[in-house]
């Protein structure tokens, strides 16, 4: 299929739930032990943690990582003291990458666990808060071209609302297109060709997130002029946490070009938090590596495991299986999707299904040149159209042959 499995399955290991969780969650304190980690907060407790993740990423054999300023780099007492950190851990980070060979997929900014982003980040009501946040970002940027990242990340988590009562819905969105546009604009200014990606999620912590879904970002980055700039980062759970099937948001930005990359998990649909598991799911693989195998790749997106180990797991060996199981499980995707297209049979099934577009009326409608007055007309002689039965079935049963 002109690209070799490693071309089209470009896998990454997410730094924070591999080396900055701990097994803790709202009910419970940390259960994962982590032999380099002494718990503080301190820069050479940052560098051995550093150090650790790189000795993973070689002996898993992957070739790109993902991280958040604020999980490599303790914060400061400031901004300044802050970015001093990020410097220093930086500085072994682009030594570790040139060592070891591994890739920066994409770099992001934690707004969203400091106190002061308790509001939102560029849509909290007070602007000195969204003037920290772009601080930020500004340094992430810098850092993301230092450290050549493909792709840079903006999730927003506390991007939404509590309560509609006490919310300006339209300056919020608005106050988030400038924000974006500013970034844009610095990206520019910089030399970063690292393309942007909005991550949506529906809540979580929010409990409403402005960036919802899929359709919900592209309708925002239309509205406000920014989709030739912006694409999206899909991550299945959130697309389940939105109500929608597991490879909804995938399907859906990638039918308008905006797929770019991927958050390589999957969550239980009938719970309603995002449990960022590792994907083991082939059928759920094969259908996600279907679309990417149709829009020609990811590059220079990826599948990025952003998954945790669950708090039960205690065994070092355990990140290793998790992520082993997750590759082993898109490669199953791959194969499967790759011989489902060169099959035909699903494809030739839908072509058939949407045949009346090929000629006649149908044509007319693709090609747009038809009128009110002309369907009724076609009705009028041509009566009731015949119903198809069974079709999902038959769609359903075409795919369960593969898996
Ligand atoms: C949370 C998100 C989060 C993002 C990360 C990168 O649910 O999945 O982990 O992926 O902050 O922007
Ligand atoms: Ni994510
Ligand atoms: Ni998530
Ligand atoms: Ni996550």
């Amino acid at each position: 299929l002109g690209k070799t499995m490693e071309e089209w399955l470009r896998f990454s290991v997410c730094f924070w739930h591999t080396f900055r969780g701990t097994g803790a969650d709202p009910f419970g304190f940390p259960t994962l032990d982590r032999p380099w980690d002494d718990g503080s907060n301190s820069l050479d407790n940052a560098k051995r943690r550093l150090r650790a993740a790189f000795e993973f990423f070689t002996k898993l054999g992957v070739k790109y990582w993902t991280f958040h300023d604020r999980d490599i780099a303790p914060e400061g007492k400031d901004l300044a003291e802050s970015n001093k950190n990020l410097d220093e851990i930086v500085e072994l980070a682009a030594e570790l990458q040139k060592q070891t060979g591994v890739k920066l997929l994409w770099a992001t900014c934690n707004l969203f666990s400091h106190p002061r982003y308790m509001n939102g980040a560029s849509t909290n009501p007070d602007a000195h808060v969204f003037a920290y946040a772009a601080a930020q970002v500004k340094k992430g940027l810098d850092v993301a071209l230092k450290l050549g990242a493909e792709n840079y990340v903006f999730w927003g988590g506390r991007e939404g609302f509590h309560s509609l009562l006490n919310t300006n819905v339209r300056s919020e969105l608005d106050h988030m297109a400038t924000f974006f546009r500013l970034a844009i604009a610095y990206k520019k200014k910089i030399g970063f060709k690292g393309v942007f990606l909005i991550e949506p999620k529906p809540k979580e912590p929010s409990k409403h997130q402005y960036d919802y879904d899929a359709m919900t970002v592209i309708g925002f980055l239309r509205t406000y002029g920014l989709a030739n700039e912006i694409k999206l980062n899909i991550e299945p759970n959130h697309t389940t946490l939105a109500g929608h099937a597991y490879e909804h948001d995938i399907v859906m930005a990638s039918a308008f070009n905006m797929l770019g990359s991927v958050d390589a998990n999957t969550g239980s649909p009938d719970l309603g938090w995002d449990t960022d598991q590792f994907p083991m799911d082939i059928k759920n693989a094969t259908l996600l590596m279907q679309v990417i195998l149709k829009q020609g790749g990811l590059q220079p997106g990826g599948l990025n495991f952003d998954c945790k180990v669950r708090r039960e797991s205690t065994e070092l060996k355990d990140m290793f299986i998790a992520h082993i199981g997750a590759m082993d499980t898109f490669a199953r995707g791959l194969k499967l999707a790759a011989r489902i297209q060169e099959d035909n049979i699903l494809s030739q099934a839908v072509e058939e299904r949407y045949s009346s577009y090929k000629s006649g009326i149908g044509a007319q409608i693709e090609a747009g040149t038809t009128s009110l007055e002309q369907l009724e007309e076609f009705i009028l002689s041509n009566g009731e159209p015949a119903r198809i039965s069974g079709q999902q079935e038959h769609y359903e049963s075409i795919l369960n042959y593969y898996i």
